[in-house]
């Protein structure tokens, strides 16, 4: 037996599970064993296979080790980091100053978002050139929850803690697979919701698939997707026709009850059976199990939504009729209420028992050329392709893509890919040449996640049901001969050679002698309830010692909006509207647990497991159309086409196919050409990638003789 010689600590930070990691090495120093750290206090000893096998990521024949720019011919050359520093700072200065600021946008994809420093500088970096051009995944994703909480109103206490709940009612939300639900906890999964089960929580799921999140609950309710908002306008119906609400929180604290009473009125049993295929009996069944008091207390729990909802039809209004619904049941944190985690890297902060006052900023503020606005300071990303490239004073001429592959992830890849094409300087910080790489002037590849010191991001430590924090320093070192950047050291540079100050945490940085990253950790902590050294010295992460801390009732009167004018609006349009389709199918967004969205397919472990992504279907749904499990499929929406391997699926709804996006850069179909980015959503711009029709055809054997799936553009 060999007797590993080193041991580390680190976390995945591919996303939200943070799990911990622990690595065992041989004398010479090559890894033996990777495992979940079992003494972790929080992920209690599970990862993925995604995390199980960061460190091919990192030692990937495909991964570029150093800066590349593109040529005339659009070959990739090697070009010295600093001699890129130069260019690119040189081509963004003329940008900026032929256009303005806000000609140069940044985008921020998955894996930067759990790089705290890079997270920071990057708005940082963008304010201090003047540009307000910078877009995010989370305006692809569920943006819905800006936009309600904008709104409706904001709850300083947030929901129902989660401990104290007593039902969990989760829409289109699979945290069993993607560790990414709000407000639950999370880390380990499979182990949190055995608990939450076995502390007599009742969980109801509202999927369209029985998911592996549905395996665990008390009630499934298997609605035809895309059709969330009037499911749940029915919902709240029987819900206040049942006197369920909470009147004592209403009259306090809610303004328009009666409009949107009124409203929703229309939302029959009867007219939300036909429509979303789930019948009166379960839907009556799901608003008393989630909303019924108990005779001698306040029964307590929440709704909560995940990609579901937020990639269908009337997304915003799915979101709002779900807040509705937590609001009208009181399902809010009340004083006294102890708030399980006050934070630990971040500054402590009273939690307040009250409303913060609806905001519209997207009215209010910036616009750009199509009346889009801003949200929490961020611009639209499905609006991107159309800014880009054009002479309107939002157009985007220059574009830094961190850690993502919007080519790839942003609907309707066809048009996104020639708005790319546009850019005048297109930079992407990224390890592998992905669709968006192969599209830049420059590539800047990072040190990936085991190769750096980091710490849990005190920017979203708030997803922890603990207070919790893990410092890792860096376990592997970089590849031979490798020229490698810090994410945020990219905008520092370019920021040095412009002129132009860079601050952190508010404090100004030094722009002559550059920072370590852990000086701007420390900078980052500077203020929270742990310092800095103490977390360090914690290794392995721990749940630190902070005081409690409790709801405190809340001052001022405002109320919750529950009924603005543009929401009443699109009731009456979503019940006017005709849910006729002219395909025999629908197409349901889904995510595998093995990938995370276009990263890493590639890598020799999870290429073994997974070779494309499927066109999942029901059984009965692909014999009726003469096709087997194993065949080859075309799968055509009204905005194009793409071919895949046919799956046999039970557990999803028939008439619904679904498919994993994130595929097709080499391996797999994107589903992206299937989607449009025509009709978007007047407040965030958000496209539908879920609940659209579809209809599948079987290829013939021989057309498909050799083929991987391919993108086939209509
Ligand atoms: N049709 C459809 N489209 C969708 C979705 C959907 O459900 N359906 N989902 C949407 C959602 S929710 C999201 S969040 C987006 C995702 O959109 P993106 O964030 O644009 O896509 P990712 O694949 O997550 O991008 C991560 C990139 O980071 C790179 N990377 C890996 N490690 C590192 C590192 O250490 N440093 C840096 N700098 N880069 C690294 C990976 O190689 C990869 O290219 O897609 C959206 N698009
Ligand atoms: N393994 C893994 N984990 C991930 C990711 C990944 O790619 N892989 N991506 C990360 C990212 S970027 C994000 S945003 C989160 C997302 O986190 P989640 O939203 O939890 O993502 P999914 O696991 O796709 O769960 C969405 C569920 O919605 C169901 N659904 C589809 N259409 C509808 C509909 O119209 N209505 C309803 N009610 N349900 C519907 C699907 O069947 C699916 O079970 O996951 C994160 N975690
Ligand atoms: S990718 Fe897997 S191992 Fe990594 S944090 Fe997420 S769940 Fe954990
Ligand atoms: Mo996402």
């Amino acid at each position: 037996m060999e007797h590993p010689q080193r041991e580390a600590k680190t976390f995945c930070r591919l996303c939200g599970g943070y799990c911990g990691l622990s690595y065992s090495f041989d004398a010479g120093d090559r890894i033996t064993k990777v495992q979940g750290d079992r003494n972790n206090p929080l992920t209690r000893g599970y990862a993925c296979v995604k995390g199980l096998t960061l460190h091919e990521a990192h030692s990937s024949d495909r991964r570029l080790l150093w800066p590349l720019k593109r040529t005339p011919t659009g070959d990739f050359e090697r070009i010295a980091l600093n001699q890129a520093y130069d260019e690119i700072s040189q081509r963004l200065g003329a940008i900026i100053a032929a256009r303005g600021g806000d000609a140069v946008g940044c985008f921020r994809g998955t894996q930067s978002y759990l790089n705290p420093v890079a997270y920071a500088l990057q708005p940082a970096f963008l304010s201090a050139i003047g540009s307000r051009s910078f877009f995010s995944t989370m305006t692809i994703d569920q943006s819905a929850k800006w936009v309600t909480a904008r709104r409706i109103g904001i709850w300083d206490a947030g929901l129902d803690p989660y401990e104290l709940s007593d039902v969990l009612l989760l829409v289109g939300a699979n945290p069993l697979v993607s560790l990414a639900t709000a407000n639950m906890a999370v880390q380990n999964p499979v182990k949190s919701i055995k608990d939450a089960k076995a502390a007599g929580k009742t969980l109801i799921v509202i999927d369209p698939r029985r998911s592996q999140t549905a395996e665990f609950a008390d009630l499934h309710v298997q609605p035809i997707p895309g059709e969330d908002a009037t499911l749940l306008a029915g919902m709240l119906r029987h819900i206040l026709a049942a006197g369920w609400a909470d009147g004592d929180f209403v009259r306090q604290y809610v303004a328009g009850l009666e409009r949107l009473q009124a409203a929703v009125e229309p939302f029959t049993p009867h007219y939300v059976a036909q429509r979303t295929g789930v019948s009166a009996e379960t839907l009556e069944a799901a608003a008393r199990l989630f909303a019924e008091p108990y005779p001698d207390r306040r029964k307590r729990g929440f709704v909560t939504t995940g990609t579901g909802p937020s990639m269908g039809r009337h997304s915003n209004l799915s979101e709002h009729l779900v807040e509705a619904i937590n609001i009208v049941c009181g399902r809010l944190a009340r004083p006294g209420d102890p708030v399980v985690n006050p934070g630990v890297a971040m500054p402590r902060r009273p939690r307040r028992a009250g409303v913060v006052a609806p905001f519209r900023e997207w009215e209010s503020g910036w616009q750009d050329a199509d009346g889009y606005g801003t949200l929490f300071g961020e611009r639209m990303t499905a609006t991107l392709p159309f800014s880009i490239g054009r002479n309107t004073p939002d157009g985007i001429h220059a574009l830094i893509v961190d850690g993502g592959n919007p080519v790839n992830a942003i609907p309707e890849s066809a048009r996104v890919s020639a708005a790319f094409d546009r850019l005048d300087l297109l930079v992407c910080i990224e390890p592998f040449l992905n669709e968006t790489a192969l599209k830049a002037d420059y590539i800047l590849p990072p040190r990936m996640m085991l190769e750096r010191n980091d710490i849990t991001s005190p920017f979203l430590e708030v997803i922890f049901r603990a207070p919790y924090a893990q410092y890792a320093e860096a376990i592997l070192p970089e590849p031979d001969g490798a020229e490698l950047v810090d994410d945020w050291e990219v905008f520092w540079e370019f920021a040095r050679r412009l002129g132009v100050p860079l601050a952190l945490n508010g404090v100004s940085l030094d722009m002559e002698r550059k920072p370590e990253t852990e000086d701007l950790i420390a900078l980052l902590l500077e203020g929270g309830q742990v310092d800095f050294a103490t977390i360090r010295a914690a290794e392995g992460g721990q749940i630190f010692d902070v005081p409690p801390l409790h709801v405190e009732p809340g001052d001022g009167d405002a109320r919750f909006d529950l009924a603005p004018p543009d929401i009443i609006e699109e009731l009456q349009t979503l019940r006017a509207e005709s849910a006729a389709n002219a395909f025999d199918l629908r197409f349901a967004v889904r995510r595998m647990r093995d990938v995370m969205n276009t990263a890493h397919h590639h890598l020799p472990t999870l290429e073994k497991r997974l070779s494309d992504n499927p066109l999942w279907a029901h059984p009965d749904d692909l014999a009726s159309r003469g096709i087997a499990p194993g065949d080859r499929v075309r799968i055509v929406s009204a905005n194009g086409a793409i071919e895949a391997r046919a799956e046999a699926d039970a557990t999803l709804r028939t008439g619904v196919v679904s498919m994993t996006h994130g595929w097709g850069g080499g391996m797999g179909a994107n589903v992206n050409a299937l989607t449009s980015l025509g009709a978007r959503d007047p407040i965030n711009a958000m496209p539908v990638m879920t609940g659209y029709g579809v209809r599948i055809e079987p290829l013939s054997a021989n057309f498909n003789a050799g083929h991987q799936a391919g993108r086939v553009e209509c």
